[in-house]
């Protein structure tokens, strides 16, 4: 069992060398975050905080959690972080947790315009604990429309509101979600999961000179292992985040993962991550302008950062689902997506989404997503065809060839 267990993560990896990865949420870390993760601090215990622990033996891990929380406030130019959190989602939890009490109304955007499950999705804690109001996004542009936002919040009176999303691929303007939360005495939450990496390299605005607390995961477009973060200015709101984090919600942090963190916080600030960051964003806009040249109806007519989201019931009269599926057989991963105002539901979805950051790290430039462009339009219109199909899987293996996982690349 254990070696099929190997063998069976062997065809992962060759799953993962031959196929062009563009989910938006994920990415290829470095074998410096790899090895962090896989070291032998998963053998300790050590529920409580550096200096304040519950467990003998942790002088070691003390000095791994102090280094990552000293790396990520630097990054982000914020006072106060707790590294604990196992995923975005208890990130999440957390905050809620800790600044509100049950019932309590809450302002974010639905997970049907581009939100997260834990946004207040009737099928999440967040939906059942809490009462959300949602904002969307306009029929004819896809984008928030600040006024209607902040006339909504005077309405509702929230007692938080949340910006951020999964699915939303323009720049969010967090000075105006601040001065909408100010002006409605709601707290300001940002949950930038999504362009942490992005914002890392100061090229989009940093929620954290913004919002009274920010969540990340640490795994989308910042590259490093699966797990969450929560950030703030606020002396009062750590010391309720850190309680509520441990003991609240969570007990031993996997103090493996934390170490791996650091690894990646310290990556996000040499000169090469910025690099890498402006030709994620490159990339999405090159392979937006391929495909609404091949006659592709992208939402919001364009994108500012990783991700793009196709309408392909409007594009190809194909479902999210199909689409998905299509493009899954001839070696390139992306997942069905709702889209604003989608009629149909999250199994069939009428869009995808796709994401630029892990084929970047793999070193694809312009003139590869231009070819990965070419290779979607021309699969989505002949998906009938199996010759030409046959010829999509040799495209995509070229390119998968010329760009090994695991190679060092430079990003210029
Ligand atoms: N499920 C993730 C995504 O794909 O965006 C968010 O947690």
């Amino acid at each position: 069992m254990v070696d099929n267990v190997f063998k069976v993560i062997e065809k992962e990896k060759e799953r993962q060398q031959n196929t062009i990865e563009l989910i938006a949420s994920e990415n290829f870390v470095s074998e410096n975050v790899l090895k962090a993760q896989g070291s032998i601090l998963t053998n300790k215990y050590a529920e409580g905080y550096p200096g304040k622990r519950y467990y003998g033996g942790c002088k070691f891990v003390d000095e791994i959690e102090n280094m990552a929380i000293d790396a990520v406030t630097k990054l982000f130019g914020v006072r106060y972080a707790n590294v604990q959190p196992h995923s975005g989602s208890s990130a999440n939890m957390a905050v809620y947790r800790a600044l509100l009490k049950k019932g309590d109304k809450i302002l974010s955007m639905s997970l049907d315009e581009g939100g997260h499950l834990t946004h207040g999705h009737d099928l999440s804690f967040s939906g059942q604990d809490y009462k959300f109001v949602h904002y969307g996004v306009e029929k004819e542009t896809c984008q928030i429309n600040y006024d209607a936002l902040r006339k909504l919040a005077m309405k509702e009176k929230p007692k938080l509101i949340l910006a951020g999303a999964s699915a939303y691929s323009r720049a969010i303007d967090f000075a105006e979600f601040k001065s909408i939360a100010r002006a409605c005495g709601a707290y300001l939450m940002v949950d930038m999961a999504h362009i942490a990496g992005i914002v890392a390299a100061g090229l989009h605005q940093n929620p954290c000179r913004y919002a009274d607390v920010v969540t990340s995961t640490t795994h989308k477009t910042l590259r490093g292992p699966r797990g969450g973060i929560i950030l703030t200015n606020n002396e009062q709101i750590i010391k309720k985040v850190n309680k509520t984090v441990f003991p609240g919600i969570q007990g031993g942090p996997l103090m493996h993962v934390i170490a791996a963190k650091a690894v990646c916080f310290e990556e996000a600030m040499t000169p090469d991550f910025i690099k890498y960051q402006k030709r994620v964003v490159k990339n999405a806009k090159v392979l937006c302008d391929v495909l609404k040249l091949e006659g592709f109806k992208v939402i919001t007519n364009g994108t500012d950062n990783h991700l793009i989201l196709i309408d392909v019931k409007k594009s190809v009269n194909l479902t999210g689902k199909e689409a998905e599926e299509i493009l899954d057989d001839i070696g390139i991963t992306c997942n069905k997506n709702m889209i604003p105002y989608d009629p149909t539901t999250p199994f069939i979805t009428s869009g995808i989404r796709l994401g630029t950051a892990a084929m970047t790290t793999r070193g694809f430039d312009e003139n590869d997503f231009k070819e990965v462009g070419k290779i979607i339009s021309t699969c989505l219109t002949n998906y009938d065809n199996k010759k030409i199909l046959e010829d999509l899987k040799l495209r995509v293996k070229k390119l998968c060839d010329e760009h090994p996982i695991y190679t060092e690349v430079h990003y210029e």
